[in-house]
C-alpha cells in the first residue's frame, strides 16, 4: 500500500492554490510532509471519496481543506474520515469568504471542521494548528513549534 503524506491538503479549485502558500511554507518549516490535491466536493464527489479513503488507509494524520463560496469540501472530508479536518475559508465571491467561513464553522454536531480565519492569517494558522496536533506525539515537531513561538515572542 502506498504511504500517504502526514498532511493532505485538498482544494476545491485550482484558483484557491495561491492562498495556501503560507500554509505549505510553514509545514515545510515544521518538517511536516504534505501533499496538495485539487478535488472539488461538488464536481468530483467520487474522486474525493476515493482519495480520502486511500489517504486514511495510507496513514494521513490530518486534512487541511480550503474552499470558497458554500465550501462543502471540509465537511464532506469529515464525513468520510475521522481524522481531524482543518478548514481554511477562501476569500472571494459576492460575500468575500464569509459564506465559506460560516459553512465550515457551522457544521452540524457530529462532524466538526476546525475552522481558521479567512485569508492569510488563516493560511498561517492552518499550518500551526496542524503542527500543534501532530506535536502531541512528535517531539521534533514540538521543538520546531517552540522555536517558532520564541521568534514570535521576540518580534
Ligand atoms: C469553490 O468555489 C472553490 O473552492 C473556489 O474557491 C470557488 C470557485 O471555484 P471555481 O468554480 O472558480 O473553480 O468550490
Amino acid at each position: 500500500m502506498a504511504k500517504s503524506p502526514r498532511v493532505a491538503i485538498l482544494l476545491g479549485s485550482k484558483s484557491d492554490e495561491g492562498h495556501l502558500k503560507a500554509t505549505t511554507e510553514l509545514l515545510d518549516r515544521f518538517g511536516i510532509d504534505w501533499e496538495l490535491k485539487v478535488i472539488s466536493a461538488h464536481r468530483q464527489p467520487e474522486a474525493l471519496h476515493e482519495y480520502v479513503r486511500a489517504a486514511d488507509r495510507g496513514g494521513t494524520q490530518l486534512f487541511i481543506a480550503a474552499a470558497g463560496l458554500s465550501a462543502a469540501l471540509p465537511g464532506v472530508i469529515g464525513s468520510i474520515s475521522s481524522r481531524p479536518v482543518i478548514g481554511l475559508p477562501i476569500p472571494g465571491g459576492a460575500l468575500s469568504g464569509i459564506d465559506a467561513l460560516l459553512s465550515m464553522v457551522q457544521m452540524p454536531g457530529g462532524i466538526p471542521v476546525a475552522t481558521v480565519g479567512v485569508g492569510s492569517n488563516g493560511s498561517r494558522n492552518a499550518a500551526i494548528l496542524a503542527a500543534q496536533i501532530l506535536a502531541l506525539f512528535d517531539t521534533a515537531v514540538a521543538e520546531h513549534l517552540r522555536v517558532y513561538r520564541e521568534e514570535l515572542r521576540n518580534g
